[in-house]
């Protein structure tokens, strides 16, 4: 007899079905017991005369044969009337770590890391992997959609990509490499070699002393380059568009996930405004009173903007425009108009930087220039830069954090809550 799924139950034309997954929940009444049975895709609920259920404890794994049986009590309206039981997997517990089969985890969120086979069989828990599962579909929906090609380029890498000195370095053979801060360099070469519109949804490192809500050392990067552009402002465009894509997408693909969490996602969202920096630090410095930090501004900064942009323009989003120099790594083209100003900028989503993008020097001898302009040698990344001798169109790009997107879109308070298994300054387990 082949398995049916939870989801299909209900639709299913056959009266005896069999279905496989966890035990859910054990609720023994005496006469009979109800217990709840969970698979990816759902909970159903089996009904078991007394005797049969004896052996079961809560987790292990089961496969059950039963009727189907109409009951508008039960989760989905239907449950099933057990007839044969097989112990798939046994368990080999004390207690459970935590229960996970309530509205509720008791457990802190430390203690849910430390057990995640457990703590992701609660079923709103894994649907925040379900929606970050989606996200990733969009985006490459979204994109192949528009012509661009997905590409995967190396996380061992032999130069910072970002500047700083958040790299982790590694023992190469008889060199020392590091991990990937990005695919920045990589992303751009493949626009160069003919690509033209490229997009990498991999690993990125960063090794900052941050541990905070919404910083990890490996995240998950969503990158976009895109050549022949205009400027940076059709970077706007295509991330505008994307953002747009996603909710209809969302609202689609998990419209069961996003109800555990109370969400739904507006369709057709608002302009999202474009403001240059220094304004930002002006509003924030008039309506707030809050100081900004040299050609940038801090987390409360970030939050206090969103604020002031939902209530002057509707919108959850806000793109930042016009960052200095001196705050971008050395590849970011210059404002041209506005003295030592990019062509770059930072998406804002309700109170949390997720996009940083912009416009890419694309002249080799231009390149080179700028990079001695930051103190660094232009032979340090040589493979990079000889691939703009040979005709590199004007181009640009973003990158989104995955993880922050996802906690965001969820309005979870912490990163580690949108992240399978987070790396942070204490975590390298499980
Ligand atoms: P940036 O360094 O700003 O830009 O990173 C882009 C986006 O990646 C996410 N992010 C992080 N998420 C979690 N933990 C971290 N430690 C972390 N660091 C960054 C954020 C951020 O907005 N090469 C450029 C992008 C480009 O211009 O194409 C870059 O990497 O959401």
């Amino acid at each position: 007899m082949e398995r049916t799924y939870v989801c299909d139950i209900e639709k299913s034309a056959e009266t005896t079905l069999l279905v496989r997954g966890w035990v859910h929940k054990i609720h023994d009444l005496g006469a009979i017991t109800f217990v709840h049975l969970r698979d990816k895709s759902g909970i159903v609920q089996l009904v078991f005369d007394k005797g049969l259920e004896e052996s079961l404890r809560l987790e292990m794994c089961i496969e059950v044969q039963g009727e189907k049986v109409e009951n508008e009590k039960a989760p989905g309206g239907v449950e099933l009337s057990v007839r044969a039981l097989k112990v798939l997997g046994k368990a080999y517990y004390d207690t459970l770590p935590f229960e996970i089969n309530n509205h509720k985890v008791s457990a802190a969120l430390e203690t849910q890391l430390d057990h995640r086979s457990i703590s992701l069989r609660r079923p709103k828990t894994r649907a925040v992997f379900k929606v970050q599962e989606e996200i990733v579909e969009a985006f490459r929906g979204y994109l192949k959609g528009l012509r661009f090609s997905e590409i995967h380029t190396p996380k061992l890498i032999s130069s910072s990509t970002e500047g700083g000195s958040e790299m982790f370095t590694v023992n190469y053979f008889e060199r020392r490499a590091f991990l990937a801060q990005s695919p920045q360099f990589y992303k751009q070469m493949m626009v160069g070699a003919g690509f033209e519109r490229v997009f990498e949804i991999g690993a990125a490192y960063r090794a900052e002393l941050h541990n905070t809500w919404r910083h990890l050392n490996e995240y998950i990067s969503l990158d976009v380059e895109m050549g022949f552009i205009h400027d940076e402002f059709d970077l706007m465009d295509l991330e505008e568009g994307f953002m747009n894509y996603l909710f209809a997408h969302l609202n689609k693909a998990c419209a069961s996930e996003l109800a555990m969490y109370d969400i739904r996602f507006p369709e057709g969202l608002p302009r999202i405004p474009r403001i240059p920096l220094s304004e930002v630090q002006d509003i924030l410095l008039e309506k707030y009173g809050k100081k900004s930090p040299s050609g940038n501004i801090d987390a409360e900064g970030e939050i206090l903007l969103s604020q002031y942009v939902k209530e002057t323009y509707g919108s959850d989003f806000v793109f930042l425009t016009k960052y200095p120099a001196a705050k971008r790594p050395m590849y970011t083209m210059p404002d041209g108009t506005i003295p030592d100003m990019t062509k770059s900028f930072d998406l804002i989503y309700k109170g949390l930087e997720i996009t940083t993008g912009g416009q890419r020097i694309h002249d080799y001898e231009m390149l080179k220039a700028n990079i001695v302009k930051f103190g660094l040698n232009p032979e340090d990344f040589s493979f990079y830069v000889n691939s703009f001798k040979y005709g590199m169109p004007p181009h640009g790009g973003f990158a989104i954090g995955l993880e922050r997107l996802t906690m965001k879109l969820l309005d979870l308070d912490n990163i580690r809550e949108a992240t399978l298994l987070p790396r942070d300054m204490k975590r390298l387990e499980p």
